[in-house]
């Protein structure tokens, strides 16, 4: 059970939020901000400061004090019941942006709102309109909020699920108990967030594989414990579901709780009308069941091909199956190097030699530098000299190498206007360019639209990053017409990448069907700004196979060799 800096300094802020919900005075919820504060920049670990006997500015003796109970047992009593004072919903109402405990305390006091849907209605009604303090604008915003929180409420990203379900699928893997075991869920579908890890196990003493799982030392809390299925909560706050189920139901039960509970939908009328019926036991034919030792013979039983778990969407995987047949999908073994990576020339925490040894231990044979641009001021963004400066070390450092190779690119802010963010002559000095979107977000459609098809006009420009500037659960994309930038980037030979970072899976897979079809190339690109950061490579091959790609739609699936004349070839200096 260990508690982070983040999620501690998360608590404190949350326990200031309480008390000024309450009414307590200021001084009391300034003394628990400037604990999260103090968290969040400690540079040392959370027990080396409970443990010891130093005082820390910023943390006074009654928030040490709760701070170690947290540290020491997972849980801060006085925080527990904090919470516990008011309706659930309340808290929920304190999610939503831009409204504070003291206006949240108007609408719990004075309209005794206490949950999103008391607040929806009331906004419908203009009733808040009659408080103090609360215009049209206002409650026009918060109906957007409340949007907004009950989209991202308990939502995972996709990294934050994956760590942990490895975990537990490793260590289940271990017990003798357990025959067959694979992850189900939108995790296995490769989603972009999701809501909890799901897994399902074959076998004949499910009672024994309860008992490991709930005991696992990540519990935080058990949710349910049974024979058939268990659900728990760990330390981070994610939930596992454990079904079990004997080896004869395994293929039925996997392909089922795999869902999409769309994808399911299609298949169960697609038995139908063969005389069938198909659920998580099995497939029927009256009484009779019909055998299934995998998913694979299930899918022939219905006269289809295997589907892949990420294609399960109800997207385009039925219209595939009945046309071209399904591809065969891109890999993570199939990437040969990647783009998109920081270094300590801007906001990066690794040097170029390390993340280039970092990228060779992973197996690839190259890797695309791209520091920020000098718009980029508050990432670091490299002038003239850093960028001669630059090149001069991976010159050195390319010599050095065996086999391996960095290129020289940028992440070239797009200005407002849609040009680069340097002269012609500093363009011209890297292999590749990749142009981004960092600012000047409020633009309308066709604004952004064009401001983005003017960069990729660029012949510069050599690859678009995440396209549409979302942040997963937190951001939405600005205003785009996708469609328009996917042919603009076709038709000028133009790279949209697959950016991996899991904050981001930008594009979207839902647009990839489209592109393909038009020709769009893409690249898998983690922009990485660390060493760990490249192994997000993972989530946006997850992303491409979504999106039914296969190796040829994807540029760091060629060779050193023959990425390397794709890109002489595609600059126009060359
Ligand atoms: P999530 O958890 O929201 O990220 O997405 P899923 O797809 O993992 O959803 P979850 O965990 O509620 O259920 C796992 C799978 O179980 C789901 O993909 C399909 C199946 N399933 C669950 N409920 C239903 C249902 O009511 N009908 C059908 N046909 N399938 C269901
Ligand atoms: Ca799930
Ligand atoms: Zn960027």
């Amino acid at each position: 059970m260990s508690i982070d800096k983040k999620q501690a300094a998360n608590i404190f802020e949350e326990i200031a939020r309480l008390l000024e919900l309450k009414g307590a005075n200021q001084f009391r919820t300034r003394a628990y901000v400037g604990a999260a504060r103090t968290l969040r920049s400690l540079d040392m670990e959370l027990e080396e400061l409970v443990d010891g006997n130093e005082k820390v500015k910023g943390i006074g003796a009654s928030s040490m004090e709760k701070l170690r109970e947290l540290v020491k047992t997972g849980k801060m009593e006085y925080y527990e019941s904090l919470k516990a004072e008011f309706p659930e919903g309340v808290l929920d109402l304190m999610k939503i942006p831009r409204l504070g405990p003291k206006k949240v305390k108007v609408l719990y006091q004075q309209l005794n709102i206490t949950s999103l849907d008391d607040l929806e209605k009331a906004c419908e009604q203009d009733e808040l309109l009659s408080l103090d303090g609360f215009g049209a604008k206002t409650q026009e915003n918060i109906l957007k909020g409340i949007k907004h929180v009950r989209q991202y409420k308990g939502r995972h990203l996709v990294r934050a699920a994956h760590v942990p379900a490895q975990e537990f699928l490793s260590h289940l893997q271990t017990l003798p108990e357990v025959l067959e075991l694979d992850l189900a869920g939108s995790l296995r579908r490769r989603k972009e967030t999701v809501k909890d890890i799901d897994i399902v196990v074959s076998t004949e003493e499910p009672k024994a594989v309860m008992n490991a799982f709930v005991n696992h030392p990540l519990v935080h809390e058990i949710i349910a414990h049974g024979d058939t299925k268990s659900s728990v909560t760990l330390d981070s706050g994610i939930n596992i579901d454990l079904r079990t189920v004997t080896p004869e139901q395994y293929a039925y039960a996997l392909l089922h709780f795999t869902g999409s509970k769309e994808h399911n939908t299609v298949m169960r009328s697609r038995a139908k009308d063969k005389g069938l019926k198909l659920n998580e036991y099995g497939l029927f034919r009256g009484e009779e069941r019909i055998h299934a030792s995998s998913e694979e013979e299930i899918y022939g039983l219905l006269d289809l091909p295997f589907i892949p778990p990420e294609l399960r969407e109800d997207h385009a995987e039925f219209s595939l199956a009945e046309g071209d047949g399904i591809p065969s999908l891109v890999t993570l073994e199939d990437l040969k190097g990647t783009f998109h990576a920081h270094t300590t020339y801007s906001d990066g925490s690794a040097s170029l030699d390390e993340m280039a040894q970092a990228a060779m231990l992973q197996g690839l044979e190259y890797l695309g530098i791209t520091d920020h641009s000098q718009t980029a001021y508050y990432a670091g963004g490299l002038n003239v000299y850093d960028i001669e400066k630059q090149h001069k070390e991976i010159d050195a450092l390319n010599e050095s190498y065996d086999n391996f190779r960095i290129f020289k690119g940028i992440e070239s802010d797009i200005l407002a206007d849609g040009s680069l963010d340097y002269p012609e002559p500093v363009l011209a000095s890297f292999d590749f360019i990749i142009a981004s979107v960092h600012s000047q977000f409020n633009l309308t459609k066709d604004e952004m639209t064009q401001r983005i098809i003017k960069a990729i006009e660029n012949p510069y420009t050599t690859m678009l990053g995440h396209p549409t500037g979302r942040l997963l659960l937190s951001r939405e994309s600005y205003p785009i017409d996708m469609h328009k930038v996917i042919d603009a980037a076709i038709a000028n030979g133009v790279i949209v990448e697959i950016n991996a970072n899991p904050h981001r899976l930008d594009i979207d897979w839902r647009l990839l069907q489209y592109a393909k079809e038009k020709g769009m190339l893409t690249s898998i690109n983690p922009d990485a700004h660390s060493t760990e950061g490249i192994n997000d490579m993972i989530y946006g091959v997850g992303i491409a196979r979504k999106g039914g790609l296969q190796v040829g739609d994807v540029l760091n699936t060629l060779s050193l060799q023959d990425v390397a004349s794709y890109l002489d070839e595609r600059h126009p200096g060359r």
